[in-house]
């Protein structure tokens, strides 16, 4: 696994090839490096052991702490009358995660919110989000995305389920709601709402993304999240016609929009072509959330997001790029039956 850490300003991508986001390729990492800033070189290597790790978020901590104390003396007292108790305390963000509509949520988001953050790319072809130092510190669950950051106790917090770290991060870090609205207005459950919605739609669209991976085709699997897909696609629709801001909720571009983005981004993947003149409004919001410099640049986390090459290529060539992929998915499927089992 590799372990990044992405400033702001920072910029990670991989040039990889075409096959579908569980690729295997996140372990060619080399492309990547060489893409980021040399100044921005901080931190990469083999992700260190749960021991070593906790030592390196530690020193991590420590130095963040330093120089936070040093800010805070030269600041005099004008932020901490200011802003709420929770904004003062700096972020020490690790994401773990992949090439995935789950995954890209949280750095699409940490990108419009301008943290910095340490990316830890998991290698989900190696199973290493089943690997017991990934179990016990950072999701026991085993999935990405997840995420640990410092609290504001001083001691660290696990994020996991890509809903939970979104509302984390907003309510923590968004105090100028730049992609969410304060708490208990009307537009707060709005946004909950989709976020939620969007729970729906990953199990649905998820499911759906996941066949080209299936090692038979099988009509009814195949009919019945297909339509599904398609009729949460058509739910978006309705919801942005009747949108002045062009986004979910609202006025702005929101967690909402960020938490649905990635799985209407991979619809050509799950073998449904999104035609501007049935879904003009969606196709139009999917290319107004690439022009956000923050939405872009999250995408490609922790490598470059290829799920809109597929909108242009034919069935056949989304089945030989997910031909790629299917033999370590049956491996995985086989070890998490394993699993359940001990
Ligand atoms: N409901 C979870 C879903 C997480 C999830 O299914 N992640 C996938 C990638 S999108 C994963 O980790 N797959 C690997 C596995 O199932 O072992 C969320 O929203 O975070």
């Amino acid at each position: 696994m590799m372990s990044i850490l992405i400033s702001s300003t920072g910029f990670a991508s991989e040039q990889c090839g075409a096959a579908g986001y569980y690729d295997g390729s996140l372990t060619k990492g080399s492309s990547m490096l060489r893409e980021i800033p040399r100044v921005l070189r901080i931190g990469i290597g083999p992700h260190p052991q749960p021991a070593a790790q906790r030592a390196s978020h530690l020193r991590r901590a420590s130095l963040l702490l330093s120089i936070s104390r040093r800010f805070t003396t030269t600041t005099t007292t004008t932020m901490a009358q200011q802003s709420p108790p929770q904004a003062q305390s700096q972020p020490n963000i690790h994401l773990y995660t992949a090439q995935t509509p789950n995954g890209i949520k949280v750095s699409m988001l940490l990108e419009e919110l301008g943290l910095p953050y340490t990316v830890h790319a998991i290698d989900l072809t190696k199973n290493e989000q089943k690997e017991p130092w990934f179990l016990d510190d950072i999701n026991p669950n085993g999935r990405i995305p997840a995420l640990t950051d410092t609290f504001t106790d001083g001691s660290q917090i696990r994020l996991f389920e890509s809903g939970s770290i979104m509302q984390y991060l907003v309510e923590r870090y968004d105090v100028a709601h730049k992609v969410s609205y304060p708490k208990g207005t009307r537009e707060y459950w709005e946004v909950n709402n989709w976020v939620l919605a969007d729970g729906r739609a990953g199990t649905d669209a998820g499911k759906q993304t996941t066949l080209p991976y299936a090692p038979e085709k099988i009509q009814y699997g195949i009919d019945r999240y297909q339509n599904e897909t398609r009729r949460l696609y058509r739910v978006m629709e309705k919801q942005l016609a009747k949108s002045t801001s062009g986004y979910l909720v609202g006025d702005r571009c929101t967690v909402a929009d960020i938490a649905c983005w990635g799985w209407v981004a991979a619809s050509a993947w799950a073998g449904i072509k999104l035609d501007k003149a049935e879904f003009p409004n969606l196709v139009a919001w999917v290319d107004r959330i690439v022009a956000r410099p923050g939405c872009n640049k999250g995408r490609h986390v922790p490598k470059r997001h290829t799920m809109l090459d597929y909108w242009s290529k034919s069935e056949d060539e989304i089945d030989r790029a997910a031909e790629e992929a299917r033999g370590w998915i049956q491996q995985s499927m086989k070890e998490e039956a394993r699993l359940s089992k001990v």
